[in-house]
């Protein structure tokens, strides 16, 4: 077989596409509601997914009707930072378009839904205005950069805006397709060399972290890539810490893809930021596998290769050198939920939003409370991997005001109970074309049933992390939780994983398979009371999983 042969078909529709073009501007013009079949591997790399609304429904003759073609756009949002202005865009573009809805991602970026084609171009326009854009928000690139939160306003954590903004400029790829199409630029450079992604880009998505050394607010072992800042005597970023080849898509019963921890590869001075960046994004680029998509992250290359093998090529390709001595200091998760007095005197508060889901709910006007505040108060926002926001730059004097406002609107910003805090849940149905199961609409009578489980045991002060996903894909980080609940199965199965801690250093594995939704609460019922009984002192779930074993887990929940 020729190697030609053997190249995955998005390889083909990528070298064949002009710079990313393909026919989408012929879709567009001609008033089509949906783009080809090639065309849609090519949007994805604009930003958008076109979708179809998966909940069947019957039209008044009680047959099944098709659902509308939809399309699903992300933006690209360094650290998922926000004006008020920028998220007054978002917010009127769901309005206008999005069905009243935004969705706050685990990545730090924000979604819309169920837009139509004819509405793609104007709402890149009105993103593009407020100086973002949704390039390269999916797609076979470096997608959005994740940073740790600041709502402390620090100058510490503050010195991380420029470094996410500078490896997300870098990695922008160069092809003018993006303001060609959708912004309707026309003197444009059409034949643009692209130094790192060349013509086929690369073989996979790409994820960058960002952090202060100790801080994992970014889960940054989840991702391809990640830079852990040190400081100076005066407190400056001297150099980072850099991790490779996280990652947590897998396929159920396919033992060859799995979940897993990024290396760390050592320690780099400031001044080798980007050329150690460019070296391990190069070498996905050129070591991973173009022929099965399944196969083709980076955390393979790292897996198969080694760790070892993996810091010379990186070494080479940069001309620096790691340092594998430096000690990696503690990881923690610093709290954000609730009031923070920043640096400047201001005071910022953490906002909890289940799953990210910004609307108008019945008896809640969330999407309306929460932009008539940012308005008002002209506040700052940063988009947090747990989805939720952080408001930041609100006067001391102007609190009773904005909690005068949230009560009149019904909305109280913080967490019910604290395993609520970090409970993360996926889309899945009915706009994610890949779920197996629901998600986010059944995640608040899991979390319910879960809680009266946890309030029976009286283990509220070392609540677990409980992530769900409607797949094995991971887009809510199940793996890197304490408890992971993914989709197995329609009809809604779902399998168990434990493993992770709550510093997040860690990817767990099954416990349990084909757990019926109703069955969750029961065997995690199970699982907590032996965690009761023999769990030391204020041991977290996490880490007394690890010393109790998988396999007793296993054998505990008769499951496998
Ligand atoms: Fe994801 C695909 C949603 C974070 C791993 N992800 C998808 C798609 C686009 C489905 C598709 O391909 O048709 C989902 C759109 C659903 C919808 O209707 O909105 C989707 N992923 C999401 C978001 C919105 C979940 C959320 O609850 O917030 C997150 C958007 C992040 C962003 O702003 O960029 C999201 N996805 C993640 C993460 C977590 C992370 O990056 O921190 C992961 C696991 C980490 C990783 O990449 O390994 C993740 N998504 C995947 C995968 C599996 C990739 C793999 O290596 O196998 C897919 C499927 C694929 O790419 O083929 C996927
Ligand atoms: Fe869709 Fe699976 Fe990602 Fe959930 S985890 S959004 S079901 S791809």
């Amino acid at each position: 077989m020729s190697e030609q042969k053997e190249l995955s078909e998005v390889e083909h529709i990528k070298t064949a596409s002009q710079g990313l073009r393909g026919k989408i501007g012929v879709a567009i013009e001609t008033g089509a509601d949906g783009f080809e079949e090639d065309d849609k591997q090519l949007i994805k790399f604009h930003g958008m997914y076109q979708q179809k609304d998966r909940d069947r429904r019957k039209d008044e003759n009680g047959d099944f009707i098709e659902n509308p073609t939809s399309f699903m756009i992300r933006g690209r949002i360094p650290g998922g930072r926000l004006t008020a202005e920028q998220y007054a865009v978002w917010d009127d573009l769901a309005t206008q378009f999005g069905g009243g809805a935004l969705r706050l991602t685990t990545r730090q970026s924000i979604q819309m839904h169920t837009i139509l084609l004819k509405d793609l171009k104007p709402i890149m326009q009105a993103v593009y205005k407020v100086n973002l854009s949704t390039m390269g928000a999916c797609g076979d690139v470096v997608r959005n950069v994740t940073q740790a939160l600041n709502p402390w306003g620090t100058k510490e954590l503050t010195q991380l805006d420029p470094v996410a903004q500078l490896i997300s400029d870098h990695f922008k790829y160069k092809s003018t397709a993006y303001a060609e199409l959708w912004l309707g630029e026309t003197q444009l450079n059409k034949e643009v060399e692209d130094p790192i992604y060349g013509k086929t880009y690369l073989p996979r998505k790409f994820k960058i972290a960002v952090t202060l050394a100790g801080d994992n607010s970014v889960d940054i072992y989840t991702n391809d890539m990640g830079f852990a800042a040190t400081l100076d005597a005066n407190g400056k970023i001297d150099g980072y810490f850099v991790f490779a080849g996280g990652g947590l898509g897998m396929t159920h019963n396919k033992p060859e893809t799995y979940p897993r921890a990024a290396d760390l590869l050592g320690w780099i001075p400031e001044k080798d930021l980007i050329s150690v960046a460019e070296g391990i994004v190069t070498s996905h680029r050129d070591f991973g596998d173009r022929t099965n998509r399944k196969h083709a992250r980076l955390k393979y290359v790292l897996a198969e290769k080694g760790a070892e093998w993996f810091r010379s090529e990186v070494e080479r390709r940069s001309g620096a050198k790691f340092d594998t001595d430096r000690k990696l200091p503690k990881w923690e998760t610093p709290k954000y939920l609730g009031w923070t007095e920043r640096a400047d005197g201001t005071l910022a508060l953490g906002f909890h939003t289940l799953s990210g889901r910004i609307k108008d709910f019945a008896d809640k006007p969330l999407k309306t409370a929460l932009r008539k505040i940012i308005d008002e108060f002209n506040l700052n926002v940063q988009v947090t991997a747990d989805q939720d926001l952080v408001l930041m730059g609100i006067r001391k004097e102007d609190r009773p005001k904005l909690e005068a406002k949230l009560k009149e609107f019904n909305i109280d910003p913080a967490s019910p109970k604290p395993l609520y805090d970090r409970a993360l849940a996926c889309p899945a149905l009915p706009t994610c074309g890949l779920a197996l199961t629901e998600s986010e609409r059944t995640f608040p009578q899991l979390l319910d049933s879960i809680q009266a489980v946890i309030d029976k045991l009286g283990l509220n002060d070392r609540a677990p992390i409980v992530r769900m996903t409607g797949c094995p894909n991971g887009c809510a980080r199940p793996y890197s939780a304490e408890i992971g609940i993914v989709g197995q199965q329609a009809g809604g199965k779902y399998a168990l994983f434990f493993g992770g801690n709550p510093e997040g250093t860690k990817v767990g594995d099954y416990v349990a398979k084909k757990v019926a939704f109703a069955d969750i609460p029961v065997q995690l019922e199970k699982a907590f009371s032996v965690w009761k009984q023999d769990g030391k002192a204020n041991e977290s779930f996490g880490e007394f999983v690890e010393r109790y074993s998988l396999d007793k887990f296993r054998e505990l929940l008769g499951s496998m």
